[in-house]
């Protein structure tokens, strides 16, 4: 099999690292082979941000390894192959290190680091401000896939009062309350003290962290979103900032990437900002799913992590 393969920041590790696993394969570097026109074989493709004209050289492939657990912007490719089927990461590494980044949220919201921090600021001895107790906070988590369910598996350990929600009524840990659909979203907001959004961005989910939301969550609650910008509508959270119904957010992801110096965001005192690096796919992990989804599909199987295009994710 000729595999095509292109993924943006990779310094040669991982493409190292397929080489070695695979080594009956051959393993085309897009970037150093300069392949602009249809070569031949091409039957597989693993990619992170491949350029436009990147699926030029692989008209034919069957199989796209999306080095990620978001496939957004590959679905938006402009030259995507339409028969081709889409198979992103699930986990690989990233759900232990979600858990740590929404972990360090919620603590920064339970016990009201941010209050703490504007008083150090104007050298205020805040005695008087107390935090509740974790049980006491609730914490929603939107999107109850790969990585939103273990994130709830950790705060749940942590002693946070957790509730998913999700399309279907599938979750893994049965322990968890878990709310279904739109119909049920209004309930699950008005108890998530601190809301996280780890949802996929779809037609469906896009924008969906907006003024409508916020006005159904708790006065002051706290915002966490390591999903996708574009689920945040980021003119209405500052406006929900500044009127006090929400009393902060970490943010990892933006609807411009990376986010431009000027934006109100870097300076905003109620908001903590990362630059998308909440959860990395380790180089082991990704190509161990990798090579076991290809040996899965030459068996006749169906690997995990297979997109349903007209879902989104
Ligand atoms: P999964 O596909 O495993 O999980 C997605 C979850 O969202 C599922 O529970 C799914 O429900 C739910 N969902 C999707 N659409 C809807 C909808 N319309 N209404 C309600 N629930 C919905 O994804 P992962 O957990 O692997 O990843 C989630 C996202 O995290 C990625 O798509 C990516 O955007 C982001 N991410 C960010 C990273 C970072 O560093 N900032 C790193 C990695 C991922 P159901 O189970 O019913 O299908
Ligand atoms: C991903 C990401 O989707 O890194 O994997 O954001």
């Amino acid at each position: 099999v000729n595999i095509l393969f292109y993924c943006e920041g990779d310094d040669g590790t991982l493409l190292q690292a397929f080489r070695t696993r695979l080594p009956d394969h051959h393993i085309v570097d897009w970037r150093s082979e300069r392949i602009t026109t249809a070569a031949c074989n091409i039957t597989a493709a693993i990619v992170w941000l491949p350029p436009d004209d990147f699926f030029e050289a692989a008209p034919d492939v069957r199989e796209i390894y999306a080095l990620a657990a978001g496939v957004d912007q590959l679905l938006v490719h402009p030259g995507l192959p339409v028969n081709a089927t889409i198979i992103r990461l699930c986990d690989a590494g990233m759900a232990q290190q979600m858990a740590e980044y929404v972990l360090y949220g919620v603590l920064h919201a339970q016990r009201q680091m941010g209050m703490f921090r504007q008083a150090q600021v104007s050298r205020q001895w805040a005695h008087d401000i107390t935090a509740k107790p974790a049980g006491a906070t609730r914490v929603g988590i939107l999107g109850a896939g790969a990585l939103g369910s273990r994130v709830a598996e950790r705060l749940s350990l942590n002693g946070y009062t957790v509730s998913c929600w999700s399309r279907s009524p599938q979750i893994p840990d049965q322990r968890l309350a878990h709310a279904v659909g739109r119909e049920a979203l209004p309930g699950f907001l008005s108890t998530s003290d601190v809301l996280v959004c780890l949802l996929p961005l779809t037609d469906d989910t896009a924008g969906i962290l907006d003024a409508v939301l916020f006005a159904q969550l708790p006065e002051g609650a706290f915002l966490i979103n390591p999903g996708r910008g574009g689920h945040l509508v980021e003119a209405d959270l500052l406006d929900a900032l500044q009127t006090g119904r929400l009393s902060g957010a970490l943010l990892d992801v933006f609807c411009v990437e990376p986010l431009p110096a000027c934006h109100r965001f870097w300076t905003h005192p109620s908001i903590i900002l990362t630059p998308h690096v909440a959860a990395k796919s380790l180089v082991a992990e990704s190509v161990d799913q990798i090579v076991e989804s290809m040996h899965t599909f030459a068996r006749g199987g169906i690997p995990p992590g297979v997109v349903d295009r007209h879902r989104g994710y």
